[in-house]
């Protein structure tokens, strides 16, 4: 039996190429060696406040993405969270073995909750919940960008302390971060992640964006006062957009070091953002085609929902047996 895989994006604003070299890109090259689960995170969305139309129009978008960049729905399976209630029952009882403190130290929490007015308490069991989609599924595997690594530890942690205080229940999974493009930064601010909720048109550069548009954010990218590209002393803003390319280009560190090395930055921009574009290219084209197709994206949701249904309530009712809630016998 293939080990299964879970992962997940919140259809909260536009998915730029962070999300696709972080986790897309490797969701695709993995999905015929494991099971994967491949979900839209819409409950997670709602922990900062959202629109609701254009939420519910961002999670076909984000769908779309996902059958756009190669996830091939007769295989793997694309399924919206809140779709099977099983997500929110299983984090409230994970939410009951999780001490609090180990939610405030989150990094995420922490820099989310700083930009809001109210902070909702869902924005604090967000990982709680992120554990409980993973674990839902016994999955093994689960691909992320850095930035998700410390919620990973924490379902890891969660999973743990479940397994010691009821007995052997949860599968306790592994982290997997592309070697390449784990962590892209904004073009305006290369000492911040790429992030879709930053403000700013410079920061992110959508899936979706046109070649004109792609080709002016990269080519006003902060660099800094060098004038050309220095091997050895790199800065972020330089480091940030050979990581771009290499992350897309699938060069070696000898082949990037070879070629660029030495190049002015107007030139290395130009690279940059023709290697985007091109890369983009076949991704955009098919998005038009899916989105075309009526009904074709709910479809590939209902059937991703129903086959996900009885892993998902056969992992509650053995929760709920561990724990001493009420089953029907
Ligand atoms: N900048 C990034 N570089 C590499 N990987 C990234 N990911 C996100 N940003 C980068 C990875 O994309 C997947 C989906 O992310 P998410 O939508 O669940 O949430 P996020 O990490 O909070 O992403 P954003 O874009 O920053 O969204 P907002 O602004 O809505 O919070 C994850 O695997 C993530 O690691």
């Amino acid at each position: 039996m293939k080990a299964r895989v879970f992962s997940g994006v919140q259809p909260s604003g536009n998915l730029h190429i962070g999300n696709y070299l972080g986790a897309l890109k490797s969701w695709v090259k993995i999905q015929y060696d494991y099971e994967c689960i491949y979900c839209i995170v819409d409950l997670h969305a709602i922990t900062v406040p959202q629109e609701p139309a254009e939420l519910r129009k961002k999670i076909r978008e984000t769908a779309a993405l996902f059958l756009a960049s190669g996830i091939d729905p007769k295989h793997s399976i694309v399924m919206v969270q809140s779709s099977v209630p099983e997500h929110a029952e299983l984090s409230w009882m994970l939410t009951c073995v999780t001490p609090v403190g180990w939610l405030q130290r989150m990094t995420q929490f922490k820099a989310k909750s700083e930009a809001q007015e109210t902070v909702g308490d869902g924005l604090l069991q967000y990982p709680v919940l992120m554990a409980a989609d993973i674990l839902l599924y016994q999955a093994a595997i689960v691909p992320v960008g850095d930035d998700q690594s410390q919620h990973l530890e924490l379902t890891r942690d969660v999973a743990q302390r479940f397994n010691s205080l009821y007995g052997e229940t949860f599968v306790v999974p592994e982290t997997h971060l592309p070697t390449v493009g784990a962590r892209i930064m904004g073009l305006d601010d290369p000492e911040a992640k790429m992030s879709k909720s930053a403000p700013g048109s410079g920061h992110a550069i959508a899936l979706l964006d046109p070649p004109d548009v792609i080709r002016k954010k990269i080519m006003r990218a902060t660099t800094d006062s060098k004038p050309a590209v220095e091997f050895g002393a790199l800065g972020a803003g330089v480091q940030n957009l050979l990581g771009i390319f290499q992350a897309f280009s699938e060069w070696s560190d000898d082949q990037m070091q070879s070629h660029f090395d030495g190049m002015r930055y107007g030139d290395l921009k130009k690279q940059v953002a023709q290697m985007v574009v091109e890369k983009l290219a076949p991704l955009q084209q098919r998005y038009r085609e899916i989105t075309e197709e009526a009904g074709y994206i709910d479809g590939v949701l209902a059937e991703g929902a129903a086959r996900v249904e009885p892993i998902a309530r056969s992992t509650v009712n053995l929760v709920k047996q561990r724990m001493g809630l009420y089953t029907q016998s």
